[in-house]
């Protein structure tokens, strides 16, 4: 049995070796137990019961349990480490035997570059993410459209700094591509020729990053309009969010009155087709707009601005525990088209 196996995130893995030594002279029955703790462990035979879970069971003579661990595979959606622990059990003689093989999932695809991807967007039907996990990593989208009608594809970076749409027609040749669309982001307009599926790839710029974009699909040309889109802790921040996380630096906390003020930044893209103007803020209570700055040179505009507020607590304890909340939030935005 091998000590350690090394597996693909998301493929499935032949283990071989993995066999029963006993001399099975008396015809003894033997049931064989593999687990692990992540992983998907799969065999085939009818003497095989949780084939496809965390922990399948094989009984049978050696014979019979020796074929069905022939045919033992392991899978994980995601890479990591995981242990496989094999127990037989000699059911007429009582003794028993465990051993472990240590796993290495590397890698791992969300999505294959091909038509066979399980990658699906629809028109309409809001954004869809994905990974590029590593440097070359492509991920295709499978879109059903209408004869004639036109599209527009929106791929924007979450994590990934600068994404790159393809388009592909129902047999997976090229048709179309779009790096950057007054962004780094990459938009991408077509007419359907025919009736049925196309399909869409998203890359980084180069094949040279890796991250999390987001691609979402709508009916008709794009708008000639910005698109603003602000995230803090690359989060991003959905439109009317009213509920402060710490995650994307919405939670800002409190400080005792007289403290250090909190400062917290956060990030605008225009991810539009058209400039961006960022003026005439509207901001909550007890908070205010304390400074920016703006585009420097090219393709980085960067704005800064800093918000601060007192408020005293209100309740039984605020006499005891007032509390002053200061604030400081840094906006950036990056642009190609020096939107600011
Ligand atoms: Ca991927
Ligand atoms: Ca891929
Ligand atoms: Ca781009």
């Amino acid at each position: 049995m091998p000590a350690s196996i090394t597996a693909s995130a998301g493929v499935s893995t032949a283990i071989g070796g993995v066999q029963v030594i006993d001399d099975g002279l008396n015809g003894e029955t033997f049931s064989t137990v593999v687990f692990d703790t992540t992983g998907i462990l799969a065999a085939s035979g009818s003497i095989v019961s949780g084939s496809g879970t965390h922990s399948l069971s094989i009984t049978g003579t050696l014979s019979q349990v020796n074929a069905a661990l022939g045919t033992l595979s392991y899978s994980n959606p995601s890479a990591g480490a995981d242990t496989i622990t094999v127990t037989t059990s000699d059911l007429s003689d009582h003794n028993g035997v465990t051993k472990t093989i240590a796993v290495t999932i590397t890698g791992g695809d969300d999505y294959s570059a091909d038509v066979m991807t399980r990658g699906l967007v629809t028109v309409g039907g809001g954004q869809v993410t994905g990974n590029i996990e590593t440097p070359g990593d492509r991920d295709w989208f499978r879109l059903s459209v209408t004869q004639g009608s036109s599209y527009t594809i929106n791929l924007i970076g979450i994590l990934l700094v600068d994404p790159e749409v393809y388009l592909y027609n129902s047999s997976g040749q090229f048709v179309d591509s779009n790096d950057d669309s007054g962004t780094v982001n990459s938009r991408l307009t077509f007419t359907a020729t025919y009736p049925g599926n196309y399909f869409i790839g998203a890359s980084a710029h180069r094949d040279n990053a890796t991250g999390t974009y987001g691609l979402s699909v709508s009916a008709g040309a794009a708008p000639q309009v910005p698109e603003i889109a602000v995230s803090g802790n690359a989060h991003n921040i959905p439109d009317n969010n009213a509920t402060p996380s710490s995650s994307d630096n919405t939670d800002f906390g409190s400080v005792t009155q007289g403290g250090s003020p909190v400062q917290h930044f956060f990030t605008i893209n225009n991810f539009g087709a058209a400039a961006l103007a960022v003026s005439g803020l509207t901001l909550p209570t007890g908070f205010s707009l304390a400074g920016a700055s703006r585009a420097r040179s090219g393709r980085t505009a960067r704005i800064s601005s800093w918000f601060s507020s007192t408020r005293r607590r209100s309740g039984p304890k605020a006499a005891k525990s007032a509390s002053t909340r200061t604030t400081r939030t840094r906006t950036r935005s990056t642009s190609r088209s020096r939107a600011w």
